[in-house]
This record gives C-alpha cells, sequence and structure tokens, in this order.
C-alpha cells in the first residue's frame, strides 16, 4: 500500500464528509509543502456507509478554500483491509474511536496503530466535534484542529 519505505495514514470520521476530509487534504497540503508528499499513501473514510460518494460538506469545501486548499475527495467507508494496510487510523472522537477498535477486534492481524488525531494537539483539544450541525465557525474550529495536530503528526513520522 505506502510507496517503498513509505509511510500511510487514514483519517476517520462518521461520514468522510465534514472532519476526515477536512485533516486528510490539510495533511497531504503539509506534506507536500515539506517535500514528502511522495513518501506518503493518504486518505480518509468514513465508520459508517451514509455518505458513500458523497462530496465533502460544501461549508468545508469552503473554509478549505479559504486557506488555499483544494480536494476531490469522494466518501467512503472503512474496510477491514484497511487495518490490515494503513500504518496509522486517526479518527475524531471517541463514537469513532469505539466504531474502529471494535471492526478491529474482529480482523486477524490488524497492523493500524488506531489514535484520535486530537492526541497529537500540542493545545491539548483531545475531541475534534462533528461540526454536521454546526455552523462555518465549528468548521474553522475542526480545520484549526487539524492544522495543529497533522503538523506535530508529520514531525513525529519523518
Ligand atoms: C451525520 C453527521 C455527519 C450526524 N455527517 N451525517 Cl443522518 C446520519 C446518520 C448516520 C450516519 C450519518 Cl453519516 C448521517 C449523516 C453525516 N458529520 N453527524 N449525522 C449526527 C450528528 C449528531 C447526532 C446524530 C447524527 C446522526
Amino acid at each position: 500500500m505506502a510507496a517503498p519505505g513509505g509511510k500511510s495514514v487514514l483519517f476517520v470520521c462518521l461520514g468522510n464528509i465534514c472532519r476526515s476530509p477536512i485533516a486528510e487534504a490539510v495533511f497531504r497540503k503539509m506534506a507536500a509543502d515539506s517535500g514528502v508528499v511522495d513518501k506518503w499513501v493518504i486518505d480518509s473514510g468514513a465508520t459508517s456507509d451514509w455518505n458513500t460518494g458523497s462530496a465533502p460538506d460544501a461549508r468545508g469545501l469552503a473554509c478549505l478554500r479559504k486557506h488555499g486548499i483544494e480536494t476531490d475527495h469522494r466518501a467512503r467507508q472503512v474496510t477491514k483491509d484497511d487495518f490490515l494496510t494503513f500504518d496509522h487510523i486517526l479518527c475524531m472522537d471517541d463514537s469513532n474511536l469505539r466504531d474502529l477498535n471494535k471492526k478491529a477486534s474482529s480482523i486477524k492481524n490488524s497492523k493500524a496503530k488506531i489514535e484520535l488525531l486530537g492526541s497529537y494537539d500540542p493545545e491539548k483539544q483531545l475531541i475534534i466535534q462533528d461540526p454536521y450541525y454546526g455552523s462555518d465557525k465549528d468548521f474553522e474550529t475542526v480545520y484549526e484542529q487539524c492544522t495543529r495536530c497533522c503538523k506535530v503528526f508529520l514531525e513525529q513520522h519523518s
């Protein structure tokens, strides 16, 4: 899955239309700006199959665009294969963590390290809240949390 000698990270939230596509796009931009994007396999996925095939939420796309980031991601559900191929699975809240750990426990040889993305936040905001029923400001908060966390995650794994 990963490039030779490379690393891989899958960002996960409930529907893969709000938080995890933002995290994925932010991390890809950061890795590109640092010249290491070719060393990484970067993707995002959902714990649910509710939005499979959908584009990211328009508010999330607007937020990313405001920060000079584009994405053409389409929502997909996390698969059993993801636990065998990804080094890191980074999720947003405790509900995601429970769903992922439950799925992982049903799989032989799951290798992915499953963590909260917020565990990398230097400002210690552990949970990245679902902005689905929120405002543009909530998407901006998600963006800021993802930016802080992805920076530390990339530094620690470079
Ligand atoms: C969300 C969501 C989010 C909530 N993205 N949806 Cl309605 C529904 C039902 C099952 C799975 C999904 Cl994904 C969705 C649509 C998409 N970020 N957040 N729903 C949400 C938020 C708070 C309380 C309950 C729900 C379903």
